[in-house]
């Protein structure tokens, strides 16, 4: 069975990072093992948490697996609470990434033109150094502008047709995957069908023409859509999936999941209904 480490935080609220993660990785039939970077009783947009920061723990956690001798086919790394925490994880992928094991950066940082509560601009630096290490990263459009050094507002507002603003894309992927061999998945692209129906898709650039695709946009901005969309893709690679059938597979999930939500009106911050919906991910 395929393993993947899976550095993430724990929220007891929000349907996010370990929670979604672990539910999604076992469902695809890949073996998680969780390294906590904190515990915290809810994610951080809801207007009251508590974060108990594992940057201590990591290096235990490290120097313990090792003892072990544990092999990991991938290491799948989320939201992190500090600086600190990037630099734990260099040191953990120093220590267990080998010629065979894959590195996913899901680059946490923001979302919809906002940062998270940790961000800081030495967050941002550090995490372009991580992503320099990663083979695939899963930035949603806010995390990919942070990474690019792009103005988020200011291409929101380009006035791009849907064509041009994915070409723009493409343009600024290039110049992140010249630094290293690696794919993007840039996620929450919002575009409009030729009926003029809103849609959201997600942008694969990797060496091949770019891959989008999209869904129609149901509307809501809910907690954890990433956690779990990085989750299917750190699994699938392991598994041995095509990435195009990955994010196809990926998306139409995450759609059952937010039509249910919408439907039963879930808060925003608790996250979405995928559960009743894992079994699309199943092997076959
Ligand atoms: O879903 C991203 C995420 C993960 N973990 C924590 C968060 C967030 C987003 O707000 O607060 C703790």
């Amino acid at each position: 069975m395929k393993k993947i480490a899976v550095i993430n935080d724990l929220s007891g609220l929000g349907r996010c990072s370990l929670t979604a993660a672990i539910s999604v990785l076992s469902s695809m039939g890949v073996h998680p093992c969780p390294l906590p970077t904190a515990i915290l009783t809810a994610q951080t947009e809801y207007p009251s948490y508590y974060c108990d920061d594992y940057t201590d723990k990591m290096e235990i956690y490290r120097s313990e697996w090792l003892k072990l001798d544990q092999h990991f086919d991938g290491i799948y790394t989320g939201y992190v609470a500090s600086v600190s925490q990037i630099q734990q994880i260099f040191h953990f992928i120093d220590t267990f990434k080998e010629p065979g094991t894959f590195l996913l950066v899901d680059p946490v940082m923001g979302d919809d033109g906002q940062t998270y509560d940790m961000y800081t601009s030495e967050l941002l630096e550090q995490m372009k150094q991580l992503v320099l290490r990663a083979d695939i990263i899963t930035p949603n459009l806010t995390e990919f502008c942070l990474l690019t050094d792009t103005d988020y507002a200011e291409i929101m507002q380009s006035g791009l047709s849907d064509k041009e603003f994915i070409k723009e894309l493409r343009n600024l992927g290039q110049n992140l995957c010249q630094s290293s061999p690696k794919k993007i998945i840039i996620t929450g692209i919002h575009t409009t069908d030729q009926d003029g129906t809103p849609q959201i898709g997600n942008l694969y650039l990797g060496n091949a023409e770019p891959y989008f695709i999209a869904f129609p946009y149901i509307g809501g901005h809910y907690s954890g859509t990433g956690d779990l969309f990085a989750s299917c893709i750190a699994a699938g690679i392991a598994r041995g999936d095509k990435l195009p059938d990955l994010i196809f597979t990926a998306g139409n999930f995450l759609e059952y999941a937010l039509k249910d939500s919408v439907k039963e009106q879930i808060p925003y911050n608790d996250g979405v209904n995928y559960e009743k919906f894992l079994s699309l991910l199943m092997p076959v």
